[in-house]
């Protein structure tokens, strides 16, 4: 019996690193390690832009992993090779565009915050990225708003204000990081990239915010993958422990029954 050809697709913020930090040198290694000896492919898969997923995964992150998926998948790397990319601004028109950068940066004007920083709206290839203090926060201030925003839920009532104008857009507004929302057409989601994905047998996706509105859900959820909740990086570690342990009992029985 030929073993079953898995993929294993991880998300990167709070997955593979602490939001926007670099990935540990122990967990890099352990995921090249463990993909060879256990032979299978991985996948990386972030709602950021491809510049920020070299700075947290390094520069040759295209060289080190088989699929390289930023923005959801809208700009995709197969073994080391570009796929072509569609633009948001196509599907959504000018006009339309213009209304949701006017709406964001009104509804951010009358926001006070603790503070707020630079670059509240960041337009990439395949969604708009806002973020009501300012993308210009440091680690710091980060983390500082991260916090504020889990007791007065800024965001989520920004995502509620931005359905409520924009129903008809086909737009999907995701909490993703820590101080952002991804505005993407509706599909373009992180399911977009398993388009890309060569066939296999399964794919496990890893990812920590699978929750209802958290930028991992739809790929959790979807029947494409098998889907692993994870806390933080050292919990991504245990669940792949975890996986190949019971791939390792599964070969084992197939083994035993085949003796018979
Ligand atoms: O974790 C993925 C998210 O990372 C960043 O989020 P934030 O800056 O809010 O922490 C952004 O690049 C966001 O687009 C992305 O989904």
């Amino acid at each position: 019996m030929s073993e079953e050809k898995i993929v294993c697709l991880f998300d990167v913020d709070g997955t593979l690193t602490k939001p926007r930090q670099k990935i540990e040198p122990q967990m890099e290694q352990f995921l090249l390690e463990t993909a060879k000896r256990e032979k299978f492919d991985i996948g990386i898969v972030s709602g950021s832009d491809i510049a920020k997923v070299k700075e947290q995964l390094g520069d040759d992150v295209i060289s080190k992993y088989k699929y390289v998926f930023a923005e959801n998948g809208l700009i995709a790397y197969v073994d080391e090779k570009q796929l072509p990319s569609e633009s948001i601004l196509t599907v959504l028109g000018d006009d339309a565009h213009q209304e949701l950068t006017n709406f964001c940066l009104k509804y951010i004007s009358e926001l006070t915050l603790p503070f707020k920083r630079g670059t509240f709206i960041e337009l990439r290839t395949g969604m708009v990225n806002v973020s009501p203090v300012g993308r210009n926060c440091t680690t710091a201030e980060r983390d500082q708003f991260a916090e504020y925003d889990k007791e007065h839920h800024i965001r989520e009532k920004f995502v509620q204000a931005l359905k409520k104008e924009f129903p008809d857009l086909g737009l999907t507004f995701a909490i993703g990081g820590q101080i952002s929302i991804d505005v993407f057409p509706n599909g373009w989601d992180k399911t977009y990239c398993l388009r890309h994905i060569d066939e296999c047998d399964k794919i496990h996706f890893f990812g920590d915010r699978c929750y209802e509105g958290g930028n991992d859900y739809q790929i959790y959820q979807s029947d494409l993958t098998v889907g692993h909740r994870v806390n933080d990086p050292a919990d991504t570690i245990d669940e792949i422990k975890v996986l190949l342990e019971v791939r390792k009992e599964m070969r084992n029985r197939d083994g035993a029954l085949q003796c018979r």
